[in-house]
């Protein structure tokens, strides 16, 4: 026959292992997630983008994801945001702490806009770059790839424009003067996929020469190494999936502390 004490035994033994497969599952999914670490969904927009190269206004890029960017060599402060809406795919490259413009920082986007991968770029990868030539004057250009390298330089598809600008804005990272590079793609070149690529570098030419980039690591002539680009439906949820996995934690973590409490009284 089970006494009292073997029944409460019974209960904080089956409590325990309840919080123990929470906790278990909550350090699996920070695992999964860091595991997809090189990856971007692009969610449509609820807030539009004016292309004028800074943020217009703190709400303009609030809806979009967001990326962190890290420094080949050196240190530095930069973010990949993207979003999009029926026509055009946005992308917002915050250079935070290239405070300067100067000749030669430039913003370079490649787009494998099948996600096709490859160890070439093919003809559906796409290369954009915004180079400042001067302090005063920049240009916008784009390379296309052939199957076995990059093309030669062209101008942009139609409809794809950028401006870049270093001045104030209602940027909430960083208000004062740094370089911003906001492009606009049209969707029309993913031909309707939704698994695409992307890689994004940055370079602060003057006067850091301090490159940045997304993802981590990559090689510019193989799409295969490029980060994951998937172009969503819906808007970004506002309440994610990282908060969730944070309140299971946190819930096991208040079990464990619980149970341990009750066992010591018992004890
Ligand atoms: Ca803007
Ligand atoms: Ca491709
Ligand atoms: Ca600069």
């Amino acid at each position: 026959m089970l006494c009292w004490g073997d029944l409460l035994s019974r209960k904080l033994n089956v409590a325990r292992f309840v919080a123990c497969v929470m906790l278990i599952i909550f350090l699996a999914t920070i695992r999964l997630s860091q595991g997809q670490e090189q990856s971007i969904t692009c969610w449509i927009l609820t807030n539009p983008v004016d292309v004028d190269g800074k943020w217009t206004n703190p709400q303009e890029w609030s809806d979009a994801s967001e990326a962190l960017m890290v420094a080949q060599l050196g240190n530095g402060t930069a973010y990949v945001r993207t979003k999009h809406d029926a026509d055009y795919l946005y992308v917002l490259v915050d250079y935070v702490s290239d405070t300067v413009l100067g000749a030669g920082d430039y913003c370079t986007i490649r787009f494998d806009a099948k996600g096709d991968g490859g160890n070439a770029p093919r003809e559906d990868d796409y290369s954009f770059v915004l180079e400042w030539l001067t302090a005063a004057s920049s240009s916008f250009w784009m390379r296309q790839g052939t199957g076995v390298s990059w093309g030669g330089l062209t101008g942009p598809v139609g409809g794809a424009t950028v401006k870049s600008d270093c001045k104030p804005s209602a940027d909430p990272y960083f208000a004062a003067a740094h370089m911003v590079y906001e492009f606009r793609i049209p969707l029309a070149i993913f031909a309707s996929s939704m698994n695409s690529a992307i890689c994004v570098d940055v370079q602060d030419r003057y006067p850091s020469g301090i490159t940045m980039l997304w993802p981590t690591t990559y090689n510019t002539e193989r799409p295969s190494t490029w980060g994951k680009l998937t172009i969503s439906a819906v808007p970004i949820p506002e309440f994610n999936s990282v908060g969730i996995v944070a309140g299971i934690g946190i819930m096991s973590t208040m079990s464990l502390l619980v149970l341990n409490k009750k066992r010591l009284r018992k004890d």
